[in-house]
């Protein structure tokens, strides 16, 4: 790699390797090529990066031409994790994901008005995650290309109407799923299950929970709930509980956020890498770039080691929050 880059390569740099869909990549790489200096000693760093940009520009088309029957039911993920917002109709899937994210889906009283998913980014602290409004699935037809997008999702977040029939929503969506084969990542203990079901982390929020007079309604909800599911009572309408169901669906995704020091320079705490729990240095090295997983020579920790700067091993576990400055 040329020595003299400037630093907004870098950052460019770590966006793309960062992008998730192949439109994000794109932008990025077109972003990163825009970076890099022209002169003799980058001649080969602009011809290869080129040639990704071309090739990725080529699969994008190829998908799609031959993925158009199916668009409105595939949505590529993007950031931190796809978490689907799923139930009955009307009972504020299209709110929520309107107040949490950028996206504006149509929200009416009308039964029916969401007839395809669509995805908004929600902002947890420093992070995206991205939430999908979805169809609801009580009806008798749902498309199964629903189903195919509920079972790759990092999460569910299941919502029911605390002003209507809670329990009864909630048993009609849990059935509807397992007729589908998709089950609450606890059910996982069910050894006759294994083969046949994705198992997907499940959320239930109690919607329409505006203010305390919904208190009670949520406690006998509560109550007559037997899952094991975590349950969270919220409003779309008012925002309450919007920083726990933040903080919830941070921790049911299973992911850490590492920030990497260049030596002698500050971290930037504002664009972590985020990672799967149990990641370890060496994972956060091929995040960072190729280079460093290749050459890695040391790695010193801030945070979750016993003292500040403490060199580590390659296999060493990472928490979240630590600062990683990498060596080659
Ligand atoms: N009181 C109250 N009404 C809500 C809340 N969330 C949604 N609604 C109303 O419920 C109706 C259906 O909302 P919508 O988001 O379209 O539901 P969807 O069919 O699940 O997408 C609309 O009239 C919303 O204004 C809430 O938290 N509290
Ligand atoms: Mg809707």
């Amino acid at each position: 790699m040329p020595t003299n880059l400037p630093p907004e390569y870098f950052v460019a740099d770590k966006r793309y390797r960062q992008a998730q869909s192949s439109a994000e990549k794109i932008a990025c790489l077109e972003d990163l090529i825009s970076t890099v200096p022209k002169h003799k000693g980058t001649d080969k760093l602009r011809a290869d990066l080129r040639r990704q940009l071309s090739r990725l520009k080529q699969d994008h088309q190829s998908r799609k031409k031959h993925g158009a029957h199916q668009s409105a039911f595939h949505i590529d993920k993007e950031g931190a994790g796809q978490v689907m917002v799923i139930g009955t109709a009307n009972v504020g899937k299209s709110s929520l994901v309107a107040a949490l994210t950028n996206a504006e889906p149509e929200i009416s009283p009308a039964p029916y008005t969401t007839w395809k998913p669509s995805p908004g980014m929600m902002l947890i602290e420093n992070i995206q995650v991205q939430l999908v409004d979805t169809p609801p699935l009580d009806r008798d037809f749902v498309e199964p290309a629903l189903f195919d997008l509920i079972r790759r999702c990092d999460l569910i977040l299941l919502l029911v109407d605390l002003q209507a029939d809670p329990l009864e929503q909630m048993d009609q969506i849990l059935s509807i799923l397992e007729n589908n084969r998709i089950a609450p990542y606890h059910f996982k203990n069910h050894p006759e299950d294994q083969e046949r079901f994705s198992f997907i982390p499940v959320v239930i929020l109690a919607n329409k929970c505006d203010d305390e007079n919904m208190d009670e309604t949520f406690e006998i909800f509560c109550e007559l709930f037997e899952g094991e599911c975590p349950v969270i009572p919220i409003s779309a309408k008012t925002g309450r509980n919007f920083e726990a169901l933040k903080t919830r669906v941070y921790q049911e995704l299973k992911i850490i956020r590492v920030y990497a020091k260049p030596p002698w320079q500050e971290a930037d705490m504002d664009t972590p890498f985020v990672l799967k729990k149990g990641s370890t240095v060496i994972q956060l090295a091929e995040m960072v770039h190729r280079d460093f997983y290749d050459n890695l020579k040391t790695a010193r920790v801030w945070g979750s080691s016993q003292f500040d700067g403490q060199m580590v091993q390659r296999d060493y576990e990472l928490q979240d929050g630590d600062i990683v400055e990498l060596r080659i």
